[in-house]
């Protein structure tokens, strides 16, 4: 059976799942989104997701037309229809249809899409030997502009990062803020260990608050890991002992290589590979 795709409460073969072509979704990047992992039929910090969808959803001023429950109910019924019980759910909510022209007191109906599919997961190789990354030229969004807190349709300022970073010969690639502050990763936040503490960007530096990322301060503290949400530097970067990514997709990934300098010895630290160990047993428990 071809792949079920949700779009408001019916589903659709893959091939057939469609939305308008005036849906300003498309034409203005006007939606918000939410990726989202579930690992043995549960999905992983739901009620989390679901408070950012909608922290993202009030901040453009979109009502999202169906209750949490419902939400809740859809992406269960996703995964259920389609038998998947590892992998990644995709929550897409778009402004809906409206005219060829910004005002979205002109659109109607927003559109809720619930995409469930198997992973594509980095190769196994990066977990073990760790991660190349550069980083680019194109600046986070600033947050007065548009917070990287809301996680809108509107990508492009990740786009284009990744273009540069993949131009580079990276697969990920790291964003300053607009005070040359290390801010995050195209679709991952960074952290750092240095003299066994881990260091982390502050929200105020202008990311998205990654949910990956809370749980793995908490996994850092259980483990008597000091957590510190501090501005970071590159030169904070090229000096740390350890340094890794996190993200429902990524989970916990080390990074190796960072600008063409080697971070520590070259491999994934000692607190990278518990975290990395203490994430996949909580994940898969
Ligand atoms: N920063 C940004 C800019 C993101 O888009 C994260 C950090 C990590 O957040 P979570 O909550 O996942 O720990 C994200 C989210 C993908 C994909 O398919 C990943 C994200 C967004 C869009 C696509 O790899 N990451």
């Amino acid at each position: 059976m071809a792949l079920q795709i949700y779009i408001n409460g019916e589903f659709y073969d893959k091939a057939d799942a469609k939305i308008s072509v005036y849906d300003h979704g498309l034409l203005y990047g006007d939606g918000v989104f939410e990726g989202i992992r579930s690992y043995g039929g549960k999905v992983f910090r739901l009620a989390e997701h679901l408070n950012r969808l909608w922290e993202s959803a009030k901040a453009i001023w979109l009502e999202i037309p169906i209750s949490r429950e419902e939400m809740t109910k859809a992406i269960q019924d996703t995964l259920a229809v389609n038998n998947i019980t590892d992998g990644y759910i995709r929550v897409v909510v778009t402004r809906g249809v409206g005219s060829l022209g910004l005002d979205p007191n002109r659109c109607s109906d927003p559109q809720v899409i619930v995409i469930a599919d198997r992973i594509s997961l980095y190769p196994e190789e990066l977990y073990q030997k760790g991660l190349k990354i550069v980083t680019v030229s194109v600046m986070r969004n600033h947050a007065a502009a548009l917070s990287p807190r809301i996680k809108s349709l509107n990508y492009l300022n990740n786009i284009l990062a990744k273009i540069e970073g993949l131009q580079a010969g990276c697969i990920e690639a790291l964003m300053l803020n607009h005070k040359g502050e290390v801010a995050e990763c195209t679709g991952d936040n960074i952290f750092l260990i240095r003299k066994g503490r881990l260091l982390t960007p502050p929200q105020e530096a202008g990311i998205l608050e990654g949910i990956t990322r809370d749980v793995v301060m908490d996994l850092a503290r259980e483990i008597g890991v000091a957590v510190l949400e501090v501005p970071l530097t590159k030169h904070d970067i090229y000096i740390a002992d350890e340094c890794f990514l996190t993200g429902s997709a990524a989970e916990v990934v080390p990074v190796v290589t960072v600008d063409c300098r080697t971070i520590g010895d070259g491999a994934p630290g000692p607190i990278t590979r518990e975290l990395m160990s203490r994430f996949h047993a909580l994940t898969r428990s």
